[in-house]
């Protein structure tokens, strides 16, 4: 088990367990769970071995603490960035920091300064306490920019803010009015 494996089966957790589940045969409930024993046979019939070991080493080791497994060790999900439509994780409402930001590219800012951010297809607009955060997730899609929301003022007009198991933040959009230019 290299690290090249564990990469490769984290991308393909991610792809089954927030997007595209029905590839496999697999189901996931509303907070986003799968069973483990299902996971494994639906990865077997297309010839992927995912093991006891590999899986602990993807959950554990994971940077970004993207998974979780249940208590009882039978059940298997990700913490956050679902498209899948019959997920609908009950993340735990909190009042969020001052300010939070969002890294993206500066191709899409034509739209956001018209739009505001949406959250495209996954649930939620995802948001980073650390601008080194948003700068990273920035330069997935090309050139980055970091935007600086004003938290506080979204939350004081009703808006609600999660947060994942993992420390992402999470709302459904943010309007125009609560982005600082970029610095
Ligand atoms: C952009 C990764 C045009 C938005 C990361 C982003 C994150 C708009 C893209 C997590 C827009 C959506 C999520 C508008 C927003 N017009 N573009 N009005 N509003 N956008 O991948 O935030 O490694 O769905 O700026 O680290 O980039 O997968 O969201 O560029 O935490 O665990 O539309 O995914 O985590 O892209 O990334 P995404 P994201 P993982």
């Amino acid at each position: 088990m290299n690290s090249k494996h564990i990469t490769e089966t984290s991308k393909f957790l991610s792809f089954v367990l927030r997007h595209s589940p029905e590839s496999i045969g697999l189901e996931l409930d509303s907070e986003g769970w799968a069973s483990i024993g299902d996971l494994q046979n639906g990865a077997r019939q297309q010839g992927r071995e995912v093991d006891s070991d590999l899986l602990l080493a993807v959950v554990d080791g994971n940077e970004k603490k993207r998974f979780s497994i249940s208590d009882d060790g039978l059940r298997i999900r990700a913490v956050q960035g679902h498209s899948a439509p019959t997920v609908n994780l009950q993340h735990v409402e909190k009042k969020p920091p001052a300010v939070l930001y969002h890294g993206t590219a500066t191709r899409f800012m034509k739209s956001i300064l018209a739009q505001g951010l949406l959250p495209g297809a996954r649930h939620h607009v995802h948001l980073s306490e650390s601008r080194e955060t948003a700068e990273s997730v920035g330069k997935r899609y090309g050139s980055p920019v970091i935007l600086e929301l004003k938290a506080d003022a979204m939350y004081s007009a009703g808006i609600k803010f999660y947060q994942a198991d993992n420390g992402v933040w999470l709302t459904d959009a943010v309007p125009c009015e609560f982005l600082m230019e970029p610095k």
